[in-house]
C-alpha cells in the first residue's frame, strides 16, 4: 500500500500534469498572520470590499481563521501558475497617450476560470487516487491499510472567493514568501503568479514555510506612488491604485487622481521594481498570450469605448471586473494626468458624457490639463 506521502507527491504531480508551475501542502491551521488580517479589517484598509468582512457563526472574520470557519480542512493543497508574458514592465513603457492595464489581466480567459479549471482537474485526480486506494484496500488481505481517514474525502477548491488569506497559506506551503509588496514571490519564478487553493479532509505532508528573502530592500514601498504600502507587508487598499481603478465604484476621491498617473486597469509597479522579478521567466501559455491592443492600450480608445465595444473587447476577461463606467473613468482621469493637450478635444465632448462620473472626471482632466 502507499504510504501517506505518496498520495502527497501524487498530488503535486496532477498539480504540475494541470499546468501549474508550484504547489505545495499547507496544514490546515490558523497561522500567527492572521491576526494581521483581524487588524487589516479593523483599520479599514480593505476599504468598500464588504465581501472581506465575512463572519462566521461564532461571529469571527472567516478569513481570519480557517480553523474555525472551515474545521475539516486538514490540508491547503496551495497551486501556483506563473501569467508572466514576454511584453515589457509598466515600467519601460512612457507614452504619455497610452495607458496601463495590469499584466494578470491581458489573457484570453479570466484568471478566476483559467486557474478553477485546472484546480478542478487536480480535485479530480485526488478522488479518483483515493477511491482507488479505497478499493484495494477493500480488496486486500493485508492487514497493512493505506492509512485513509475513515470519513469520507471532503475537498472544496477556491480562486480568491474561499475564506481563507491566500497568500498566508501559500507561504506555509513553501510556494513563496510574503513580500514587503505584500505579494507571494517565489525565488526562482518572481511574483508574476496566480494562486488556488484546495482545502481537504486528508492530512497531507507539509512542506515547509518559505523563508523571507526581501532582506534590506524596500525598492517596492519607495516605488509605490500613491503610499499604499503604508509599512513592509502592509497595504491600504484605499490608496492602492489596483483597488482604486477595478473595485472602487463611482468617484475616486480627488487627492489621490494626480497620483494614479496613466492606470487604466490594476497596477504592477510594486512587482515591476522587485530584483526578485528581474529573471522571472515569460510563459508560452496560449491562455496568459495578451489580448490584442490590451498591452499599452490607447487612452482615448478605452474612453470612448461604447457599450458593444466593451462587450467585444472584453468578453470573458478580467477587464470586466470595473465595468465600463469604471474603466472609462480610470481612462480620463489618465488623460488629465498625461500632460498632452492632444487629449483636450475629447476631454470636452466626455465632459457632456451619459456617465456623471466619466463627465465630472472629464472635466477635473480638463482643468489638469489647462493648468498644465
Ligand atoms: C483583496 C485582494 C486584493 C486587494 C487588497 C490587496 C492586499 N494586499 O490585501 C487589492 C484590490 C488591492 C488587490 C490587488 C492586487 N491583487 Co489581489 N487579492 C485580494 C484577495 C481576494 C484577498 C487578499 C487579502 O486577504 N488581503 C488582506 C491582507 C491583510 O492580506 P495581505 O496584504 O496578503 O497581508 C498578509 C501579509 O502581508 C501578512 N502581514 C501583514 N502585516 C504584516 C506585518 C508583518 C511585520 C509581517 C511579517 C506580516 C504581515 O499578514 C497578512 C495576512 O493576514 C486575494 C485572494 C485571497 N483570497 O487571498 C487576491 C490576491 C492576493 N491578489 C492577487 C493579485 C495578482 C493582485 C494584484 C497583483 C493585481 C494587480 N496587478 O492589480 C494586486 C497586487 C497589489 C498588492 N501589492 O498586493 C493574487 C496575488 C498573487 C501573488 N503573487 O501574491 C491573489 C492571491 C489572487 C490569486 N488567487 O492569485 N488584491
Ligand atoms: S499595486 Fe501599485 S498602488 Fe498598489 S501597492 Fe503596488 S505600487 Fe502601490
Ligand atoms: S521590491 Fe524588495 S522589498 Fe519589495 S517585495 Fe521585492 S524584494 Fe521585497
Amino acid at each position: 500500500m502507499p504510504p501517506l506521502s505518496d498520495i502527497t507527491t501524487f498530488v503535486k504531480h496532477a498539480a504540475y500534469d494541470a499546468g501549474f508551475e508550484l504547489a505545495g501542502i499547507a496544514p490546515g491551521r490558523d497561522f500567527p498572520e492572521l491576526d494581521r488580517f483581524t487588524d487589516w479589517i479593523g483599520a479599514g484598509h480593505a476599504g468598500e470590499m464588504k465581501y472581506m468582512e465575512a463572519r462566521n457563526e461564532i461571529g469571527q472574520l472567516k478569513r481570519a481563521s480557517l480553523r474555525s470557519t472551515i474545521p475539516w480542512a486538514r490540508s491547503v493543497i496551495v497551486c501556483a501558475i506563473n501569467y508572466n508574458t514576454a511584453q515589457p514592465l509598466s515600467t519601460q513603457v512612457t507614452d504619455p497617450k497610452r495607458g496601463w492595464i495590469s499584466r494578470y489581466a491581458w489573457g484570453r480567459d479570466d484568471y478566476h476560470q483559467t486557474v478553477l479549471k485546472k484546480l478542478r482537474r487536480v480535485d479530480a485526480a485526488l478522488k479518483q487516487y483515493c477511491n482507488d486506494v479505497r478499493l484495494m484496500n477493500a480488496e486486500s488481505e493485508s492487514p497493512d491499510k493505506h492509512p485513509l481517514p475513515a470519513d469520507e474525502l471532503q475537498t472544496r477548491y477556491y480562486v480568491d472567493t474561499g475564506p481563507l488569506v491566500e497568500r498566508v497559506y501559500a507561504k506555509y506551503a513553501g510556494v513563496g514568501w510574503i513580500g514587503k509588496n505584500t505579494c507571494i514571490l517565489n525565488q526562482k519564478i518572481g511574483s508574476w503568479l496566480f494562486l488556488g487553493v484546495i482545502l481537504t479532509s486528508l492530512e497531507l505532508e507539509a512542506d515547509l514555510p518559505a523563508p523571507d528573502r526581501c532582506g534590506s530592500c524596500t525598492r517596492c514601498i519607495d516605488a509605490c506612488p500613491t503610499d499604499a504600502l503604508i509599512a513592509p507587508y502592509q497595504l491600504d487598499s484605499n490608496k492602492c491604485i489596483s483597488y482604486l481603478t477595478i473595485e472602487k465604484r463611482g468617484a475616486i476621491p480627488e487627492e489621490i487622481r494626480g497620483a494614479m498617473g496613466r492606470h487604466a486597469f490594476g497596477c504592477d509597479i510594486c512587482q515591476d521594481v522587485c530584483p526578485w522579478n528581474r529573471k522571472a521567466p515569460a510563459t508560452t501559455a496560449a491562455e496568459f498570450q495578451p489580448r490584442e491592443g490590451l498591452v499599452n492600450p490607447a487612452l482615448d480608445w478605452l474612453a470612448e469605448m461604447t457599450g458593444d465595444e466593451f462587450q467585444q473587447t472584453f468578453h470573458g476577461s478580467a477587464v470586466r471586473r470595473a465595468k465600463r463606467s469604471g474603466l472609462r473613468r480610470n481612462a480620463v482621469i489618465a488623460m488629465g494626468n498625461s500632460g498632452e493637450p492632444h487629449f483636450k478635444p475629447v476631454l470636452d465632448h466626455l465632459t457632456k458624457d451619459e456617465d456623471p462620473i466619466v463627465a465630472e472626471n472629464a472635466h477635473w482632466s480638463q482643468q489638469k490639463l489647462s493648468r498644465g
